[in-house]
This record gives structure tokens, sequence and C-alpha cells, in this order.
């Protein structure tokens, strides 16, 4: 009788034990899972940043200019798609919007930043559809352009050489609408 006990008692245990196992292994399998989606998330902005197709004008530009970009019709472009500029020189550029939709031109740092920038600023609308809270990766921004606006922003292109991209932040955009200002 004795000895059932202490076997009975004993087996509690080991399932308590196996049970606190289990536990502990689920919650390192989803820590896991959660990690492994972030970067999977991430390469999937990568991947997605490098499928830009860079099908409109290049145009290259002097310290001090101010540049015309436009879009037309019911497109979500830019009519110039890379602007090539020297490192740490002050530039306008002038946004025309002869476009059916509304528009802006936002300047962020690396293709990585697309993405998240993109998708906050789909809840910006008191803003004008750039996120306050993502300032640390954008560098300049027109305000919204309505159709038939034309709105300048001075930026100051990095000192850094590389390329950083522009992009639509009206929301549905900024998949689709980008450029790249290429700082050299
Ligand atoms: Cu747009």
């Amino acid at each position: 009788m004795k000895q059932s006990i202490i076997t009975f008692t004993t087996s509690i245990i080991v399932m308590v034990f196996a049970v606190a196992a289990t536990g502990y292994v689920m919650n390192d399998h989803n820590s896991n899972s959660k990690t492994n989606a972030h970067s999977s998330h991430e390469m999937n902005a990568s991947a997605e940043a490098e499928t830009f197709i860079n099908d409109g004008k290049t145009v290259t530009v002097e310290p001090g200019d101010t540049l015309e970009v436009r879009s037309e019709g019911s497109d979500l472009s830019y009519d110039i798609t890379e602007i090539r500029a020297e490192a740490g020189s002050e530039l306008t550029i002038r946004y025309i919007n002869s476009s059916t939709m509304p528009h802006n031109i936002l300047f962020v740092y690396t293709e990585d930043d697309i993405r998240p920038v993109g998708v906050a600023a789909l809840q910006a609308y008191q803003n004008e559809y750039v996120p306050e809270d993502k300032m640390d990766r954008i560098f300049g921004y027109t305000s919204l352009a309505v159709p038939g606006d034309t709105v300048d922003v001075k930026i100051t292109v990095p000192e850094e050489p590389g390329s950083y991209p522009y992009i639509c932040t009206y929301p549905g955009h900024f998949t689709q609408m980008q450029g790249r200002l290429i700082s050299r």
C-alpha cells in the first residue's frame, strides 16, 4: 500500500514536470516562430523593394535646382523615377499633380523604410498621410496634392552616396508609386 502511494506520488511529480517542460518548449517554439515571422517579413519588404522597375525618366540636377516632377491620368507613377544629385546639396522638388487622384512625394533613407512608412501612413490621414511616428525614416515630403495642385519641398540630398527611395504615401500607392534619388 505504502509502495503504491509513493509510486503514485512519483508519477504525479513526473507528470507535473512533463507538463511544465512541454509548456516551456511550446513557449520557446512560439517565440521562435515570432522571430522567424519577423525576419521573413523584413525579407519580404526587401524583396518587394528590389522589384521596383525604373521605367520613367532619369534626370541629373545641379545644386540649388528646382526640379519639376509630374503625375498624369490615373497611373500610380511619377514621370521622373530617378533623380541624380550631388551629395549634400540642396534641391527643390516641385510636384505637379495633373492626375485624377491625390498624391504626395515623401523621401525615405532606405529600401527597408518603404513598407513601414507606407503602412503607417494608412493611419495618418490627420497629417496628410505622413506618419509622425516614422519621422526618423523620412527626410523630406510635400504636402498632399489634390488633382490640379502644385506643391514644393526643399530637401538636402543625404551626404552618404547611395540610392534613396521616394514614394507616394496616399493609401494604396506606395508599392507602385516610387522613384529613387541617387546621391553621388
Ligand atoms: Cu499617390
